[in-house]
């Protein structure tokens, strides 16, 4: 053996497979409500979620026509902040607007 053989068998064991070392990836979704204003939805879009305005606005306005609309796609910890912070920053402001991660 020359040593090729065995560079190989360990070439093939550290195959670099990029679509298997990815973490999995959550949905962060925006619930519609009653009571949050569209200016509020859009502000939260623009700062947590980094949206351009008319990108925010139309995301909100696709919450309020169906239901619920994805604000992100991101890996678990950084989904789960985000809902975090979309309930803290609606909670101070008095607002019932809702946050959930799903897998995506
Ligand atoms: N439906 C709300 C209203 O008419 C607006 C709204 C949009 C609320 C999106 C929540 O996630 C939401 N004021």
């Amino acid at each position: 053996m020359n040593g090729t053989g065995s560079r190989t068998g360990d070439a093939v064991k550290e195959r670099v497979r990029p679509e298997e070392r990815e973490p999995p990836l959550y949905k962060v979704l925006l619930l519609n409500d009653d009571y949050t204003t569209m200016d509020f939805v859009v502000h939260v879009l623009e700062t947590v979620f980094q949206k351009s305005p008319a990108e925010a606005y139309r995301i909100m306005m696709h919450v309020h026509v169906h239901g619920r609309g994805l604000a992100g796609i991101y890996p678990w910890e950084v989904a789960e902040t985000k809902v975090e912070t979309v309930i803290r920053m609606a909670r101070e402001a008095g607002f019932p607007l809702k946050a959930v991660a799903e897998e995506a």
